[in-house]
C-alpha cells in the first residue's frame, strides 16, 4: 500500500485540471489516466480502479454542469465525490449503548497519543451528557497515572489507577468495578516500542479478560506507511473496532491512517488536531479526502466560490478584465474576501496553496488588508478611480487621514499596480476568449 503517495499524485493530477486553460474532454481523459495510475500504485484492485475511473469519466463528461459552477469545479467535485464513496461515504459514529457501562480500550504503540486520546474521548462523551470516567491500566510508563489525572482534572473527569500497581489486569478490573454505573469508561493501556511482543501479549490478555465493548487503535497521524504494519499486528491480536488518528494538526495529511484502514478494514471514528483535551472531532470522510488531497474541504470551497461569483456582476468582471481596474475594485475585492471568512481559511481552500502559507504571513496579510481598506476609505472618489493622479501631497494627506504612514500608502499603490498588471496577464493567458463571448454565459 502506498496510499500516502497516492494522495500526492492525485493532488498533482488535480492540479493539472486547475491549471489547464480550458477543461475539455482531453483534460478529463488525462485526469482519469493519472487517477488510474495513482490508484494502481496504491495497490487498488484493477477491477475497482476501472470501476472508479469509469464512473468519474462518465460523470465528468456527461453529467450536466449545474448553473453557477464551472466545468473545472464540476470535474473536481466528481473526483472528490467518487473518492469519498470509495473511502467510506458516511461517518461511522462510535455507538454508546444507553443503560449500560460501555468500556472502551485504547491500544497503540508508544507515544501514539493514547493517554491524551483517552482524556479527549472522555471529555467528548461528557460534553454530550454522558457519565464518563478514565482508568489507567498503564503499569509501565513512569508517571502514566499522574499524566492521566492531570488531563482528567481539566474537565473534572473521575479517574482510577494506582501508580504502584504492577498488574494491569487488576487495576483495569478495579476501575471497571468502581465506575460500573457510568455510561462510558475509557481504559488507557501501556505502549511500548522495543518489546512489541510483550505489549501484544498483554493487550490480548487484557482484552480477553475485561471484554471491552470496543478496542480503539490509536495511530499517530504523522507516521505514514508504518501505520498499516502496526494496525495489522494489533488487529491480529485483538479485533480492532475502530481507529483514532492523533496528531493530524501540522502538515500530516494522514495518508498512513488510510492505509491502516485499508489493511484492517476498521473505520476511523475520531481524529485529533491538537494536544489539548478539546482537540477531538468525529471523523468525516469527505473532509478527510479533501485534506488528503491537500485541498481543504472542497464542498465548502465550491459553495463559497459560487456565493462569491454572484457578488461580482458580470459587467464589472468584463470591465476589470478589459483593463479597467480601479482602487474601488480593489476595495471590493478585499470586501468579498472578507465575506469568504477569515483570509487564512480562504487561502487554505485554494488548491495549490494548501499548507504552503506560513501562519505569520497569513496574519500579516490579514492586517495589511485591513490597513489598506482604511487607506482607500480616506481617498477622494477621484483618487480611487484614477490612482495615477497621486502625488506626494495627496499621499501625505491620505496617510494623515487614515492614520498610516506615507510609506504604507505608497505600498498600497504599488500593490494596486501589481494587481492591475496581473489582471491584464490573466486576461491574456487564462481568458483568451475575452472580447468574444464568455463561454460560461
Ligand atoms: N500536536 C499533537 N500532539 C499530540 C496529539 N496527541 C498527543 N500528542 C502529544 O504526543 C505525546 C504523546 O502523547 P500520549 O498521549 O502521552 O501518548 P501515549 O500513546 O499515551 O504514550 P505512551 O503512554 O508512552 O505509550 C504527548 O506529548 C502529547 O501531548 C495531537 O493530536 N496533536
Ligand atoms: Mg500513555
Amino acid at each position: 500500500m502506498a496510499l500516502e503517495r497516492f494522495g500526492s499524485s492525485l493532488y498533482e493530477a488535480l492540479k493539472k485540471v486547475f491549471r489547464a486553460p480550458v477543461v475539455d474532454e482531453a483534460t478529463v481523459k488525462e485526469l482519469v489516466r493519472d487517477l488510474q495510475r495513482a490508484l494502481l500504485q496504491a495497490d487498488v484492485n484493477v477491477k475497482l480502479v476501472l470501476e472508479i475511473s469509469n464512473r468519474i469519466e462518465n460523470k465528468a463528461l456527461k453529467e450536466k454542469v449545474p448553473p453557477g459552477v464551472s466545468r473545472r469545479e464540476h470535474v473536481v467535485k466528481v473526483v472528490y465525490e467518487e473518492l469519498t464513496r470509495f473511502l467510506g461515504e458516511k461517518p461511522v459514529p462510535l455507538k454508546i449503548e444507553p443503560g449500560k457501562r460501555n468500556a472502551l480500550m485504547l491500544v497503540g504503540i508508544q507515544g501514539s497519543g493514547k493517554t491524551t486520546g483517552a482524556a479527549k474521548l472522555a471529555r467528548y462523551f461528557q460534553k454530550r451528557g454522558l457519565k464518563a470516567a478514565l482508568v489507567c491500566a498503564d503499569t509501565y510508563r513512569p508517571g502514566a497515572y499522574a499524566q492521566l489525572q492531570q488531563l482528567a482534572k481539566q474537565a473534572n473527569i473521575p479517574t482510577s489507577g494506582d501508580p504502584t500497581a504492577k498488574d494491569p489486569l487488576k487495576i483495569a478490573s478495579k476501575g471497571l468495578k468502581q465506575f460500573d454505573n457510568f455510561d462510558v469508561v475509557i481504559i488507557d493501556t501501556a505502549g511500548r516500542h522495543k518489546e512489541e511482543k510483550g505489549l501484544i501479549r498483554e493487550m490480548k490478555m487484557l482484552e480477553r479478560a475485561i471484554k471491552p465493548d470496543e478496542v480503539i487503535l490509536v495511530i499517530d497521524g504523522t507516521i505514514g506507511q508504518q501505520a498499516a504494519v502496526q494496525a495489522e499486528a494489533f488487529h491480529e491480536a485483538t479485533p480492532i473496532g475502530s481507529i483514532f488518528v492523533a496528531k493530524l494538526d501540522g502538515s500530516a495529511r494522514g495518508g498512513g491512517a488510510l492505509s491502516a484502514v485499508a489493511a484492517i478494514g476498521a473505520p476511523i471514528k475520531f481524529i485529533s488536531l491538537g494536544e489539548k483535551i478539546g482537540d477531538i472531532e468525529p471523523f468525516v470522510p469527505s473532509r478527510f479526502v479533501g485534506r488528503l488531497l491537500g485541498m481543504g474541504d472542497l464542498t465548502t470551497l465550491i459553495e463559497k466560490v459560487r456565493e462569491a461569483e454572484v457578488k461580482v456582476p458580470e459587467k464589472k468582471m468584463r470591465a476589470i478584465l478589459s483593463g479597467k481596474f480601479t482602487l474601488t475594485d480593489m476595495y471590493e475585492q478585499f470586501e468579498s474576501m472578507k465575506s469568504l471568512g477569515p483570509f487564512r481559511r480562504v487561502l487554505k481552500m485554494i488548491p495549490g496553496l494548501t499548507y504552503d502559507v506560513p501562519d505569520e504571513m497569513m496574519e500579516m496579510a490579514e492586517d495589511k488588508m485591513k490597513k489598506w481598506k482604511v487607506i482607500i476609505e480616506s481617498m477622494t472618489p477621484e483618487e480611487r478611480e484614477k490612482p495615477k493622479i497621486f502625488n506626494s501631497s495627496r499621499t501625505k494627506r491620505v496617510a494623515r487621514g487614515s492614520g498610516t504612514s506615507e510609506k504604507e500608502v505608497k505600498e498600497l499603490l504599488k500593490q494596486y499596480s501589481q494587481m492591475k498588471k496581473m489582471m491584464k496577464t490573466l486576461r491574456r493567458k487564462k481568458f483568451p476568449f475575452f472580447g468574444k463571448k464568455l463561454p460560461m454565459a
